[in-house]
């Protein structure tokens, strides 16, 4: 009988060689032979189906899970998206994302932190949950990509890995005129390595609604003596998907009070203090569903 054939590479499966740095064909429109501009067409008109979706990335597998078939890479990453009612936006981001990051040659999984209920929303908590999740996924990721859903990035240039330092990935949004809002600003999009992330304690738990949470979680990089990384101003340009505020998301008066306090708070407040009750883990075929009662504000 002929062997069955194993999923897992046997003794004498060719080693493949690490994924190269910078990974060739970024830059490039993709599937046209156009000069290389840099810039991707970014638009949010017509409804993306998730059907056309996974049609388009036939290499991404259950849960949101890739790894490129020819060549080793460094990290593993694991991008994690905080998230309550933005079906559409979504679908959006998948449809940019997914081919985005395999030209980008990462081995990457997607994680959706969907928050239960009809509380005040919470994203850095969301974030956090997010981590410990993925690592109970998957003890190898090494990379934790946070980004919002509605940010999708103009430039596959713009490489959704870790390095030395924290990274801020969405400095160039259309709707601050394609510049950084403020110096201190790391909103958005941002990528943290695994001891990066516990040197801060992980993001706050306490910033219930919208805003502060980003500038605590930059005061924490730079309490902890790390320096922000940043990509060229002409690569991290993002496009924002157009949305009015959200329920139960409104801004957090407290934000102004709370971030002069980082010092102070982020030693008990973090990674090492967050609780929460995973309600549904549900692999789909582009990404995973980790459904979360975090509770509500005090
Ligand atoms: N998010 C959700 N659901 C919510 C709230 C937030 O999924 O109900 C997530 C989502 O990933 C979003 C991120 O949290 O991208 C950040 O929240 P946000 O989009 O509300 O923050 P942003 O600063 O917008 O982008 C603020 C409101 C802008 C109103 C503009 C009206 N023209």
């Amino acid at each position: 009988l002929p062997e069955a054939p194993s999923a897992r590479p046997g003794p004498t499966a060719p080693v493949l060689p690490p994924c190269p740095d910078s990974p060739p064909g970024l830059g490039l429109i993709p599937a046209t032979v156009l000069p290389a501009v840099g810039r991707l067409l970014i638009e949010f008109t017509s409804p993306m189906p998730l059907e056309r979706v996974q049609r388009e990335n036939p290499g991404v597998l259950l849960g949101g899970r890739y790894t490129p078939p020819d060549c080793t890479p460094a990290q593993t990453v694991a991008v994690i998206i905080p998230f309550r009612h933005r079906e559409h936006h979504l679908r959006y981001w998948l449809h940019y994302l997914h081919p985005i990051l395999r030209r980008q040659r990462l081995r990457y999984g997607i994680y959706v932190i969907n928050q239960h209920g009809e509380d005040t929303f919470n994203r850095a908590k969301l974030l956090n949950v997010g981590f410990l999740e993925a690592l109970k996924e998957d003890a190898t990721y090494n990379c934790f990509i946070f980004s919002d859903v509605d940010l999708v990035p103009m430039d596959d240039r713009n490489l959704y890995r870790c390095g030395d330092q924290p990274r801020h990935f969405a400095i160039a949004m259309d709707k601050f005129g394609f510049r950084l809002p403020y110096a201190g600003y790391f909103g958005g999009v941002s990528g943290l390595n695994k001891s990066q992330f516990l040197r801060i304690n992980g993001f706050p738990n306490e910033y219930w609604g919208w805003g502060g949470e980003d500038d605590d979680i930059f005061n924490r990089i730079s309490l902890a003596g790390m320096k922000i990384s940043r990509p060229d101003i002409r690569i991290g340009r993002y496009r924002m998907i157009k949305h009015d505020r959200d329920k139960h998301n409104e801004p957090n008066p407290q934000r102004f009070t709370k971030i002069q306090n980082t010092k102070l708070t982020m030693k008990r407040d973090g990674i090492g203090s967050v609780r929460y009750q995973v309600l549904e883990v549900s692999r789909q075929p582009l990404f995973t569903n980790i459904t979360v009662d975090i509770g509500r504000p005090p």
